[in-house]
């Protein structure tokens, strides 16, 4: 039996890396295999690319460039730990996927979404989430909550023009796929955000 594939998204500091680990627990409180991973990284080269991307002391990334990179991380991601977990019946929690390059490549930088689908297609082949959690929340209160924790990385450093696009996009996305991808308020309090996890995980697992 074939593990599932969950991701986690959202824009800056809106609770991704603080709620994943709770929805670890849930899935393994039901007696289910998790494999906890983030993009970009996952692997030693993913994760190395990922330093590249997130520096913003180094030589100006191209748009281009930076949307390769996430997509050339991406392919070993899949290649050597989300598909062979998967075939072992592990359940993958992907702490931001494809959904990411639409949202901060397509929507934040306004790339052609048609070459994002055009590597989507390329690099997965047939793997989609089946299901996705978008944490979303006013860009001020994500950003708030992000510059608490002190040093800002390359993405981190954007006007909040950008997440305001980034945001649109994701909601856009939810929007136009409804079965996959389901939005979780996450301005409210912790745990109110975890109440409405829990609602939408228990519903799934016994989907
Ligand atoms: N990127 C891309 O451009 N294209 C792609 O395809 C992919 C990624 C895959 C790295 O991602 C960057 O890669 C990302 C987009 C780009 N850049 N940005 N921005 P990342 O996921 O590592 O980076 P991030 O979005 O900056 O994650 P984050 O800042 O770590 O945010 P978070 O994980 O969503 O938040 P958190 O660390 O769990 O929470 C932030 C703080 O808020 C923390 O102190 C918590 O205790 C607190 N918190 C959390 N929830 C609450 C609630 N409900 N109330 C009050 N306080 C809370």
């Amino acid at each position: 039996m074939l593990g599932r594939f969950i991701s986690l998204e959202g824009g800056e500091g809106v609770g991704k890396t603080t709620n994943i680990a709770y929805i670890q627990s849930l899935l393994e409180a039901n007696d289910i295999s998790v494999l906890l991973t983030r993009e970009p990284g996952g692997t030693p080269l993913a994760e190395a690319m990922r330093q590249l991307l997130l520096d913003k002391n180094q030589e100006q990334i191209t748009e281009q460039a930076e949307l390769l990179m996430i997509f050339a991380a991406r392919a070993q991601h899949i290649k050597y730990v989300i598909k062979p977990a998967l075939e072992q019946g592990i359940w993958v929690l992907c702490d931001r996927f494809t959904d990411a390059s639409y949202a901060y490549q397509g929507g934040g930088r306004a790339m052609d979404i048609a070459a994002i689908h055009w590597l989507e297609n390329f690099v997965q082949g047939d793997l989609r989430p089946d299901l996705t959690l978008l944490l979303d929340a006013p860009v001020q209160v994500g950003m708030n909550r992000a510059t608490q924790r002190g040093k800002l990385d390359r993405f981190e450093v954007e006007q909040i023009t950008f997440f305001e696009k980034v945001r649109a996009a994701y909601l856009a996305l939810a929007n136009q796929q409804p079965a996959r991808i389901k939005v979780v308020d996450a301005a409210q309090n912790l745990e109110q955000v975890q109440a409405q996890i829990h609602r939408l995980i228990t519903q799934f697992i016994h989907d």
